[in-house]
C-alpha cells in the first residue's frame, strides 16, 4: 500500500497519466478502486462519500426521535424500517469509502472531532409528528434529486451503492408524502401542523444542495471528474419545480413570497435560503449540532467493547486457521 502511494504521489505530476485518466472519465468509463487515480480525486471522493455516509447515520437521529411516539402500529413499523434503511445506506457508503484506503474508524473519528461534516439538514429538530412527514417528503425528496444522478458518478463503488440507496429513498419519499397528505387532509389542527412543518423545513431542505454555484468551492473540479453530475443550483431548481405542485395539491403554502412561475426558464423563481444561517450551521451553531455529535460520540464510546470483542474474535479465528494449516502441512 505504501509503495503504491509513493508511486501514486510521483504520478500526480505526470501530465500523460493525468490526461489518460481524464480521457477515461470523458469516455464515461468507471474508475475502480485498484485503478490509478490522482490523489486529489481520491481525496475528493473520500470527503464526499464520507460526508454522505455520516449524513445517513446522523440522519437516523431526528427520525428515531419519533419511533416510540408514532401514532399507529403501521406508522411505527414504516418508520422503523426507514430508519433501518438509513443505517444500511451509511454502511454501503462507508464500505465504498474504504475501497479508497481509509477505514471506517478513521472517518468516524474525523466526524467526532469536527474535521468532517454531515448534511446541514440534520441539525434541525423534529418537533411534531408532521415533521416526520416533512422529512420524508422534502428531505428524502431533496436527497433523491441529488442522488439519482450520482448513480452515474465516475467511481464504481459509489455509483453502485447509489442504485440501491435510490430505490429505498423513493419509498421513503412516498411514505413521507403519504403521511403529510393525511395530515393536510385531516382536522384544521392537523393541517396547521403540516403547514408549520413545511414552513420550518422548506429553506433547510433547499440548503441541502450546498451553496449557490458562485460560492461552491468544489463543483467545477468535481464535475470535470464526474464525481458530481449537476451543479448545486441546477438540482435546487429541479427540486423546487418538483415540490411546488405537490404543496399546491396538498393545499399547503410554500413559505416564499417571491415564488413565481417563470415562462422563460420554464421553472419557478424562488428566494434563496439565508446563506448566513447555512454557514453558521456548518460551523456547529445550528439548533441540534451539539446534540447530534454527543449522540454519535456516546454510540461510539458505548460500542467500544463490542468492536474490541469482534476484533478479538477475528484474531482468534485467524490464529486457529493458521494453526490448522500448519498442522495439515
Ligand atoms: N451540509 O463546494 P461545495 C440524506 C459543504 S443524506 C453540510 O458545493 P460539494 C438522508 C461542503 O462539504 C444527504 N455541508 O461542496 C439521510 C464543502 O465543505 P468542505 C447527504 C455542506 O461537496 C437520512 C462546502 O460546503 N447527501 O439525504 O461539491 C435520512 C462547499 O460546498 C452542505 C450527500 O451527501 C450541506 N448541505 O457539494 C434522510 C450527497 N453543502 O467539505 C435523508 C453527496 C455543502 O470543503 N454529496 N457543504 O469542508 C454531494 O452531492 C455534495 O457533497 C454536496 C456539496 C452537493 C452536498
Amino acid at each position: 500500500m505504501y509503495a503504491q502511494m509513493v508511486k501514486s504521489e510521483a504520478a500526480n505530476d505526470d501530465p500523460a497519466l493525468l490526461a489518460a485518466f481524464q480521457a477515461r472519465i470523458d469516455a464515461g468509463e468507471r474508475i475502480e478502486p485498484k485503478d490509478w487515480m490522482p490523489d486529489a480525486y481520491r481525496k475528493t471522493l473520500i470527503r464526499q462519500i464520507g460526508q454522505h455516509a455520516h449524513s445517513e447515520i446522523v440522519g437516523q437521529l431526528p427520525e428515531g426521535n419519533w419511533i416510540t411516539r408514532a401514532p399507529t402500529l403501521e406508522r411505527k413499523a414504516i418508520l422503523l424500517a426507514k430508519v433501518q434503511d438509513e443505517a444500511g445506506h451509511g454502511l454501503y457508503l462507508y464500505c465504498a469509502a474504504e475501497t479508497l484506503g481509509v477505514t471506517r474508524d478513521d472517518l468516524t473519528e474525523q466526524l467526532l472531532s469536527g474535521r468532517m461534516k454531515y448534511s446541514s439538514i440534520f441539525n434541525y429538530p423534529t418537533l411534531t409528528w408532521a415533521d416526520i412527514g416533512a422529512v420524508g417528503w422534502l428531505v428524502d425528496g431533496a436527497a433523491i434529486m441529488n442522488q439519482v444522478p450520482l448513480q452515474r458518478t465516475s467511481f464504481g463503488p459509489y455509483a453502485r451503492a447509489m442504485v440501491r440507496i435510490c430505490k429505498e429513498e423513493s419509498f421513503h419519499q412516498r411514505q413521507g408524502y403519504d403521511l403529510i397528505t393525511k395530515m393536510a387532509q385531516g382536522t384544521a389542527e392537523q393541517k396547521a401542523m403540516a403547514q408549520d412543518a413545511l414552513n420550518r423545513f422548506w429553506y433547510p431542505s433547499l440548503m441541502m444542495f450546498g451553496p449557490s454555484d458562485k460560492d461552491s468551492v468544489h463543483s467545477t473540479q468535481s464535475m470535470a471528474w464526474k464525481i458530481k453530475i449537476n451543479t448545486n443550483d441546477e438540482l435546487r431548481q429541479k427540486f423546487v419545480d418538483q415540490t411546488v405542485p405537490q404543496a399546491k395539491y396538498l393545499g399547503l403554502t410554500v413559505p416564499d413570497e417571491n415564488l413565481k412561475w417563470n415562462d422563460d426558464k420554464d421553472g419557478w423563481d424562488f428566494s434563496e435560503p439565508d446563506w448566513n444561517e447555512f454557514y453558521d450551521v456548518l460551523k456547529g451553531n445550528g439548533p441540534c449540532n451539539t446534540d447530534r455529535l454527543e449522540a454519535r460520540q456516546k454510540a461510539w464510546t458505548d460500542g467500544a467493547w463490542f468492536r474490541d470483542g469482534l476484533m478479538a474474535h477475528a484474531k482468534k479465528a485467524e490464529s486457529r486457521r493458521v494453526a490448522a494449516k500448519v498442522a495439515a502441512e
